[in-house]
Parts: structure tokens; sequence; C-alpha cells
């Protein structure tokens, strides 16, 4: 489950939140392909409940209704396209699964499908499922069936999360309702899962659960990379989860947005990954911020977002530069941060507004932090390093720290007041390079600045202090 089948080298997985399947079969072929974008997390692609208090949030996607896929990004036909124009273009696709529970307790009405459900009476005949396939007070002892002790993992597991409706999976029946589901999207041609709550289930139903599902077409299992919020202090552990896959790593941001805003020294990062108590490489899916916690949700604040594009772009090429991991993306759309829940950009209607681009960004309140330079280049180098290991760390000050990614690339960070300044070994070949965060490669010219690499491997490094992208990104993909 650990495989991403990722295409020739490719290592990046960028999440296109609340985005309509058709954008992003366009995105597959007009950007993530010829950039080298591994693959796409997409929102939730299973019917939901609509939600109209507030009006159309986006956390309506996480309250299912059934497993039809018919949501705000399109239908079925529309997915299966997607899916087939990405998998041309060499992009995977994850999606995002919800199957701990269905929608919150109470209430009736139909879902983005024409499903109906009766939450007052746990009845979701679009699966179908009824009250006996949901967890209840001889499972659950919290009293109102809620979750309130993240501290007793028995309830964690079987009891409502935020009052979402539990589902027993540790029952045949629903197993195998949901291993259904997940081999309709096999079958639709994605090639994983990033498993939603996955704290919510207990490890070994979530093994009975996989073991129902089956063999990508290409052959070996489903990437998988499980939700399990452990940031430690809580008594369960995100390698209770292993024998699923990956797990989400919500250190990761926490600890990088602290350097990154100059309060714990960068130099610190040279045993960056299990030396700072992290799981093993293969054992997690990375990222800077994601859709709960950009906003405060999910063990949220804290983090660096695009809201603080500097240290954020900063933290962003360190993650792509260094090998630990497998690094995913966030691709945001802007919102009234005192209404957190608002949903993506849309329509009079409250359908999903298309992305659209103008040059090489997305406009129409799309931010497409993806199509960032200094984001999308780093996921060029990163292709580009694929396979090497960190050499030539240097660290001159507190916060500046540069490195090589063995002889294919070379990467330098300055946090402090004054420049970079001097002769550095790069690990690359001789030759003249271009830097990727401040230029692209176009008609073999750099629009940015570029640096000569001696036959020692030696460079005249200069990264500015007080500009807006204190980086300098060279590979050997970007030699003129
Ligand atoms: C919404 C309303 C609620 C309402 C509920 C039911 O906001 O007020 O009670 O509906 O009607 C998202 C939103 C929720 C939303 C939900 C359903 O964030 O606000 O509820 O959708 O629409 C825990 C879980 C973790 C979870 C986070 C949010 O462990 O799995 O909470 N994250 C995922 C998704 C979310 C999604 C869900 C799960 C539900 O990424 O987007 O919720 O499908 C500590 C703990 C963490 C805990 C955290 C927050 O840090 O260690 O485990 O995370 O606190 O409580
Ligand atoms: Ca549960």
């Amino acid at each position: 489950y650990t495989d991403p089948h990722c295409m020739g080298g490719r290592d990046g997985i960028v999440h296109l939140f609340e985005w309509k399947w058709n954008d992003i079969a366009a995105e597959c072929e007009r950007f993530l392909g010829p950039y080298g974008y591994c693959a796409v997390q997409t929102s939730p692609a299973n019917e939901n409940k609509i939600v109209t208090d507030p009006n159309r949030p986006w956390w309506e996607r996480y309250q299912p209704v059934s497993y039809k896929i018919q949501t705000r990004s399109g239908s079925e036909d529309e997915f299966r396209n997607m899916v087939q124009k990405c998998n041309s273009a060499g992009v995977r696709i994850y999606v995002d699964v919800v199957i701990n529970h269905m929608t919150g307790a109470g209430g009736r009405g139909q879902g983005t499908g024409g499903s109906s459900y009766d939450a007052d009476n746990l009845q979701f005949p679009g699966v179908p499922f009824g009250p006996t396939d949901f967890n209840d007070g001889s499972s659950c002892h919290s009293g109102d069936l809620n979750i309130h002790n993240y501290n007793n993992p028995e309830e964690v597991r079987n009891c409502r999360l935020v009052g979402l409706l539990d589902l027993q999976m540790g029952k045949d029946y629903v197993r195998g309702k949901v291993a259904d589901f997940l081999n309709h999207l096999i079958d639709l041609g994605v090639a994983g899962f990033r498993v939603d709550a996955a704290k919510h289930m207990w490890p070994g139903d979530l093994v009975g659960l996989f073991n129902k599902v089956k063999d990508l077409p290409s052959g070996g299992r489903p990437f998988v990379y499980q939700e399990v919020i452990d940031q430690g202090g809580e008594p369960i552990k995100a390698e209770e989860y292993f024998a699923t896959g990956r797990i989400t790593n919500f250190k990761f941001g926490l600890q990088l947005a602290n350097v990154f805003r100059r309060q714990n020294a960068l130099k610190f990062l040279s045993n960056w990954g299990t030396g700072w108590g992290m799981w093993a490489s293969d054992s997690v899916v990375n990222f800077i911020d994601n859709h709960d916690n950009q906003r405060g949700h999910g063990g949220g604040g804290g983090v660096l977002t695009h809201w603080e594009p500097k240290p954020y772009k900063m933290a962003t090429a360190f993650m792509l530069a260094h090998p630990y991991g497998m690094p995913r993306v966030m691709s945001s759309y802007e919102y009234n941060r005192a209404n957190n829940y608002e949903g993506p950009p849309h329509n009079g209607d409250m359908s999903t507004a298309s992305v659209q681009i103008s040059g090489m960004s997305c406009t129409n309140g799309w931010s497409c932090e993806h199509r960032w330079r200094q984001i999308y280049n780093m996921v060029g180098f990163r292709n580009m390093v694929s396979g090497t290991a960190l050499n030539n760390w240097w660290s001159g000050a507190d916060y500046q720290i540069a490195f090589s990614r063995g002889n294919k690339g070379f990467i330098a960070l300055n946090l402090e007041g004054f420049d970079i300044n001097q002769n550095l070994q790069t690990g690359l070949p001789a030759g003249r390079y271009c830097d990727v965060i401040s230029g692209d490669i176009d008609n073999d010219r750099c629009t940015g600045k570029t640096v000569e690499v001696h036959n020692d491997g030696t460079a005249h490094i200069n990264v500015c202090s007080n500009c807006d992208d204190p980086v300098l990104a060279i590979h050997v993909g970007a030699k003129i």
C-alpha cells in the first residue's frame, strides 16, 4: 500500500481541493503532466449531504449519503473521463474516501446524487445502510454517542466524530459495501486513496476492509495514505496503521512553521526526518498545510499557508528539495477568513465555478499554489534528483543552510538579515545553471539568475536576505 505508483521518477501529490473533475482533467493535460506532478488528491467523489446552513460549506463533502459518484465536482462520467485523461498525461488520481461515517446525526433530505437519507432514523437507502450498520450505545459509551475524550481509543473509534453517524466497520456487511465502493473507484482507474478519519477506525478493521479491495489493473496494491492526526500526546499512534499503508504526517508542517517563522534555527534541519521523531520515509505523506489546518480545523492553527507567501514558499521548497517522505502540495481557493466554512468559488446557483487560467496563474478565486513558479519548479527539481542522497550540508549561520542532492541538484535558503555570499560545494558537474526559484528556462535562456559551477563542483552562491524569495535552487535538468 505504500507504493504511490508514480510514473517515471515523479514524486509529489497536489491536492486540488474542491476542483471539478473536468477542471482536473484539463489541468492534468495542460499543466500537471508537463510539469511533472505524480498525482492529484481529489475531494471526496461520492454523494454527500447538501448543507444549506451555512450555505454549501466545503465540509458538506465529508458527510456521505451514498457511494454514488455524483457531487458538485461532477458526475461519474466526468470522473471516469478525468481519470483517463490524467492517467494518459502520466498523472495518477488518489481519491479522498470518507468511510468512517455517513452524515451528521439528525435531519432528512436528498444528497447531491438524489438519494434520500433519514439521519433521524439512521437510514441511507442509497447504499443501503440501516440502524444496525452503525455504532450505538453498546459499542460507544460516551453517553451522548459523541467523541469527547481523545485519550480513550475506544471512544475515538466507536463514537461519533463531531456528531457524524459512525459506521460499524467491524461488520462484514459494512466492509463489503465500502469495499465495493473502493473497488468501483479502482475500476474507474484511480491509483490510491486518502483515507479520511482513519484514526477513528480500528486498524484491524481496515486490514479486514482492504483484504476485500482488489489490486490495480496494472498490478500492485492501491496507494493508501491514512489521515491519522498524531502529534504526540494521545494514546492512538500513527504506526498502528502501517499494515494498510502510509499516514499523513502532521508533525511535519508544524515543525517547519516554527523554523520558517524563525522560532527554531534552520540549521537544526540537518537531521530532518526520523531524527525529529517522525516516521520512516516510506511511511509518510508530508505537507506544509492541508484543507483543514489552513482554516483552523483538524488540529489546525500555527501552520504556514498561502496567506503567508514568503515563509510558505520557502518551507515548500525545503519540503520538495529534501529526500524525506512523499510530499503533497496544497492547492487552495480564496475565502473570507472570518467565515472559514466558505465553499469553493461558485456561480449564482452555488454550482462550483470553473477554474480560469491567465498566463501561468489561476484567476477567479482559485489560488493554485501548485502553479507558483517557486513551487512547480521545485517539483521538477525533486523529480530530477530522485533517488539521490542529501550531501554537502552547509550551515553558515543559524538561519542559513544549503545542501545538494547527490550530483543532481543544489539548494540554498536564507532567513538571516544578511546575504549568503560565498563559495559553496554544490556537488554538481561544471557548467552554467538556471536558478529555478527566480526564473524558468525559456527557449534555452534563463529568465532568472544563473550560477556558474566550476570543475571542482564549487560555485559562488548569492542568496538575498530581505527579498521575497531568499532561496536559490539549481539542478541538472536546468543547465544552460
Ligand atoms: C460539520 C460541522 C460540525 C457538525 C458536523 C456534523 O462543522 O459542527 O457537528 O458537521 O453535522 C470536516 C470539518 C467538520 C465538519 C465535517 C463534516 O472539519 O467541521 O463537521 O467535515 O461536515 C479530528 C479527526 C480528523 C478530522 C478533524 C476535522 O481526528 O479525522 O477532526 N479530519 C477529517 C477531515 C475533515 C472532516 C472530517 C475528518 C470528517 O480532514 O475535513 O471534517 O469527515 C485533535 C485530535 C484530532 C482531531 C482534532 C480536531 O488535534 O488529535 O484527531 O481531528 O483535534 O478535533
Ligand atoms: Ca468510527
